[in-house]
């Protein structure tokens, strides 16, 4: 059996997305601005396209909407012409977002401080979500944008938007919510949170790679990045990808209908395997409460188990799961999140993500279970800070002790 547990990293495509997109690579190819039939053809199929991601996020309008290629266009669009239209061009000097943000977020952030603007990092809890409060204390009057994610793609974590949506309405600051790992996962309505930028991704609902979104409220000016042949109204310029963005109206919409069904369902498969895996084996947490986390997800550190020795014997099993982002994860550095929360180095190298789909099956799960299990057992036993001190028997965990300097 293959077990894919990344979904946080990137999905399947599912099969009804590649069915609609596949017309439009071969048989319907015309440019969409071109004037003749052959680019006029794909209009139609376009456009229910716009009002499928429109309709998923209860945007108030079709022009809210911008495809981009991917969540970190999105991500480098709004901090950088924000930078723009607001610090070189405005009175403003200040961005504030938080520790725990992707890389697409935190290295544009970085960049922005080399030219001189001042970016600050807000902390999170002992659960890794930042505080609306916190927020609160930290916007001045010199600060032109808040940069906050609505779900933590290593923890599953839910940060609390609407309540920093209200604040940041209530001081007239912009406010910028990387949403890549929250559409899809959970309800995300627009009307119901006072958001300017949202950005996403197709590929973490199971849409393509190389297509993503960001919406605009109101579609307001935001100067753009890419110049050129003024397609999308001018803010973003470069043929459209059509077959893509087919491909991501119909996973936004087949994600987004009876989503409360679907998160029910994964997160009962989740839920299961957690309580297995805390139950089975000792010395074991998992961080933030279920109640706060996208469905799907799951941070569990293993004490004494390195978390790349983990991947590896876990792809023995052809069990595919993740140390953190995938984009960090060739670094061998220390989980982000968990330092943020708290945890040493040593802890911080434990961490594995569990990211489930609504594709993953019961005995997915179960398949899980046994060869984590087994595993961690396996490797226990030869980790250095790790003692056995009774070898598993018939099943049962082994009994295990940390070294008192932990
Ligand atoms: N996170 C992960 O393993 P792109 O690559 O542009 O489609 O998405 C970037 C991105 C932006 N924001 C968040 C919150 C994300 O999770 C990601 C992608 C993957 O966690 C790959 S690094």
């Amino acid at each position: 059996m293959k077990v894919y547990m990344d979904n946080n990293a990137t999905t399947m495509t599912s099969p009804e997305v590649v069915e609609q997109m596949v017309p439009f690579f071969s048989e319907i190819y015309g440019n969409p601005n071109s004037l003749h039939k052959f680019g006029t053809q794909s209009r139609p199929a376009l456009s229910r396209a716009i009002d499928q991601v429109y309709k998923a996020i209860n945007a108030s309008d079709k022009d809210d909407i911008v495809f981009t290629s991917c969540a970190t266009e999105s991500n480098n669009w709004v901090l950088q012409s924000v930078w723009i239209d607001k610090i070189v061009n405005g009175d403003k000097n200040h961005i504030v977002t938080t520790e725990v943000e992707h890389p697409s977020v935190l290295s544009t952030c970085k960049f922005l401080e080399e030219q001189g603007v001042k970016v600050t990092y807000l902390p999170v809890n002992e659960e890794g979500i930042v505080e609306a409060h916190t927020v609160k204390s930290f916007i001045t009057e010199k600060t032109a944008l808040v940069s906050i994610m609505w779900a933590n793609n290593e923890t599953g974590m839910i940060f609390p938007i609407k309540e920093i949506g209200e604040i940041c309405k209530a001081k007239g600051v912009l406010f910028h919510t990387d949403g890549v790992q929250a559409v899809g996962k959970i309800p995300v309505d627009m009307q119901d949170v006072h958001v300017d930028f949202m950005s996403m991704s197709a590929h973490k609902f199971h849409g393509p790679k190389g297509i993503g979104a960001l919406y605009i409220k109101d579609s307001q000016e935001l100067t753009p990045m890419m110049h050129g042949g003024s397609q999308m109204g001018g803010r973003r310029s470069g043929t459209l990808n059509v077959p893509y963005i087919i491909g991501m109206g119909k996973a936004i919409e087949m994600a987004t209908e009876n989503i409360e069904e679907k998160m029910a369902s994964i997160s009962a498969k989740r839920n299961r395997l957690e309580d297995a895996l805390l139950k089975v084996i000792p010395e074991t947490f998992t961080v933030g409460k279920r109640e706060h986390r996208t469905p799907n997800t799951i941070l569990i550190s293993i004490r004494g188990v390195e978390g790349e020795g983990m991947l590896w014997d876990l792809n023995k099993f052809d069990i595919g799961a993740s140390t953190g982002s995938a984009c960090a994860s060739e670094d061998l550095e220390a989980n982000t999140v968990m330092l943020a929360i708290g945890a040493d180095h040593e802890l911080a190298h434990t961490g594995i993500r569990l990211s489930l789909s609504r594709y993953t099956s019961d005995e997915e799960v179960d398949y899980v279970i046994e060869h984590f299990t087994e595993a961690v057992t396996r490797l226990r036993a030869i980790s250095s800070s790790y003692a056995i001190v009774k070898p598993t028997k018939g099943g049962e965990a082994a009994e295990c002790h940390i070294p008192a300097h932990h």
